[in-house]
């Protein structure tokens, strides 16, 4: 049985390549739902419906564990998914945590959708780490649909970055985090617009461990070591979901 993983698109290969990088025997299937996105804008009964709809073909492919590796539909849908359906599902949130922890200057950013920067649960999460810490929220607004249509690296990507990182420049982060699993995509572009002593932190290592730990405690980690099945399904183009899986895997066009 496969681990079934679904994005707002593209990004959540990002979060595929650290699941399948702890979990290498594991068999996974991924739906890219590039027709839809981005998720950001849409309003939270829209975002349920679309988190709905890639959960149901997953668990028709007879996914054992769900894995929605969208900030956006994890911060508006999860609730309503564990209601609905009896398999586990493992969300992704932004690491907010260990960077209030760890943060020197008391300064953090946080570059995340507008979906999930205006949803219920990053705020609760927010205000429990907000204690004497500047916390610095930007909607990352154009930068999902310039990865969806390949122009990862671009001038109008490199002047997006520039306006989005320059309050934060400002209010002396050393922390940034990234909000949305389109955006490890765009760390080396980051690193070069940020000042040395910020880091960055995504939450794919996370997720792949809770992922993990959550195989176990229900006796679902695959103990046969071989060839796993990775299965690639995209609603959109799937050469560029192809190009930011190096090329290594075949993309299959899939109308859902
Ligand atoms: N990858 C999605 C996320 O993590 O929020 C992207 C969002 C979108 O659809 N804008």
């Amino acid at each position: 049985q496969p681990i079934g993983i679904f994005d707002s698109g593209v990004g959540g290969t990002s979060i595929w390549k650290a699941i399948h990088g702890l979990l290498p025997n594991e068999n996974t299937i991924y739906l890219a739902d590039s027709i839809n996105a981005p998720y950001g804008p849409k309003g939270k009964e829209a975002i349920i419906a679309l988190s709905e709809k890639n959960t149901e073909y997953l668990l028709n492919q007879n996914s054992k564990l769900i894995v929605v590796a969208c900030n956006t539909a994890t911060t508006n849908a999860i609730k309503h998914l564990r209601q609905k359906y009896k398999t586990p599902i493992i969300g992704i949130e932004p690491a907010i945590k260990p960077a209030a922890l760890n943060t020197k200057t008391k300064s953090i950013g946080i570059l995340a959708t507008r979906g999930t920067l205006s949803s219920e649960l990053f705020h609760n999460t927010s205000l429990l780490y907000s204690d004497g810490i500047t916390i610095i929220e930007q909607e990352g607004e154009g930068i999902v649909q310039l990865i969806e249509s390949g122009n990862i690296v671009s001038s109008q990507m490199t002047d997006l970055l520039k306006t989005y990182l320059k309050p934060m420049i400002q209010a002396n982060i050393d922390y940034l985090v990234l909000g949305c699993t389109h955006y490890p995509y765009l760390v080396p572009q980051l690193l070069k617009l940020l000042p040395s002593h910020v880091k960055i932190i995504d939450s794919g290592a996370a997720v792949a461990r809770q992922t993990k730990t959550v195989l176990e405690q229900h006796g679902l980690l695959n103990q046969v070591v071989s060839k796993p099945a990775l299965k690639f399904y995209s609603n959109g183009n799937p050469i560029i979901m192809k190009g930011l899986l190096d090329g290594e895997f075949e993309v299959e066009f899939l109308s859902f």
